[in-house]
Parts: C-alpha cells; sequence; structure tokens
C-alpha cells in the first residue's frame, strides 16, 4: 500500500491549478501610440479582462514615463473633450477597452531609451490590491494597434 502515497500527495496540487484557482483579473493587448510632438503626451491602450470577483482600475504607473493618467473622451455639444478618471470599475468576466475615442490613458514624456527598444512595461494597479505588470508595445505617431500577440489565456 505505500507505494499509493506519493500519488494521493500529488492529486492536491495538481487540482487545485486545474480549475479550483479563482480567475484573476488581468491586462493584455497594451500599446502606445506616441504623440508626434514631444511636448504632448502620448496614448495608451490595452483590454482589461474581469476575473471571478468584481474590481476596479485605481491608476496605471511606469518607470518610462514621466506621468500617466487615465482620461475619457466624449463629445460634449459637438466637440470632443476629455475627462480625467480616478477609477474605472471591471465587473467579474467583463471585458473593459481602453482604445482610441474612448477610454485612454495619456503617458507624459514617454522615455527615449523605451522608445529605441519599441516596448515598456506598464503596472495596473487594482481595487483588489493586485498589480500587474504588463509589456506595452510602442507604436509610432498615428500607427494602428499592432496585431494583438497569441492569447496566453485559452481557458478564458
Ligand atoms: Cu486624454
Amino acid at each position: 500500500m505505500r507505494a499509493f502515497y506519493p500519488l494521493i500527495a500529488l492529486a492536491g496540487p495538481l487540482a487545485l491549478t486545474a480549475c479550483g484557482d479563482p480567475a484573476p483579473t488581468y491586462v493584455d493587448q497594451a500599446w502606445v501610440r506616441l504623440s508626434p510632438n514631444k511636448d504632448m503626451p502620448s496614448s495608451g491602450y490595452f483590454i482589461a479582462h474581469g476575473g471571478d470577483a468584481d474590481t476596479a482600475l485605481r491608476g496605471v504607473l511606469t518607470d518610462y514615463a514621466l506621468k500617466v493618467e487615465m482620461h475619457e473622451s466624449m463629445s460634449e455639444g459637438g466637440r470632443m473633450t476629455m475627462k480625467p478618471l480616478d477609477s474605472v470599475p471591471i465587473p467579474a468576466r467583463s471585458t473593459v477597452a481602453f482604445a482610441p475615442g474612448g477610454k485612454h490613458l495619456m503617458l507624459w514624456g514617454v522615455n527615449d531609451t523605451a522608445i529605441g527598444r519599441g516596448r515598456m512595461t506598464l503596472t495596473f494597479l487594482l481595487a483588489n490590491g493586485d498589480r500587474l505588470l504588463v509589456d506595452a508595445i510602442i507604436q509610432k505617431p498615428g500607427a494602428a494597434a499592432p496585431v494583438p500577440p497569441q492569447k496566453e489565456h485559452e481557458a478564458h
């Protein structure tokens, strides 16, 4: 009977990683479109995928820009304006897109080294305390969204 013990010990961890863990909120398809004018902010976009529990995006940080803000574009009396957002809800199992013409990031003073590398790391701060580090692809001024990379979370 002794031979069975190792099998029993393995069953626990395997079962947990297979389907027992709650699905976390995650962010993918992050990209930054550089401003044509260095004195003007660049824009950032991404998709947030809600996990098993409601949460909210409370801010975005990076070592590769002087300042980052979350904004929302809207038309007001026929004019496009934008306002800063303090917090963006990410309901459970929802998809929240930051995309051109809607919610977006504004990034002031994107670092030249990051521009040369074509990538910058963004840290997404969630209301549940999670910090998500995501690599954003840096695109030239006026460029369209890059082709999304292979999905890392096929299970969703
Ligand atoms: Cu803005």
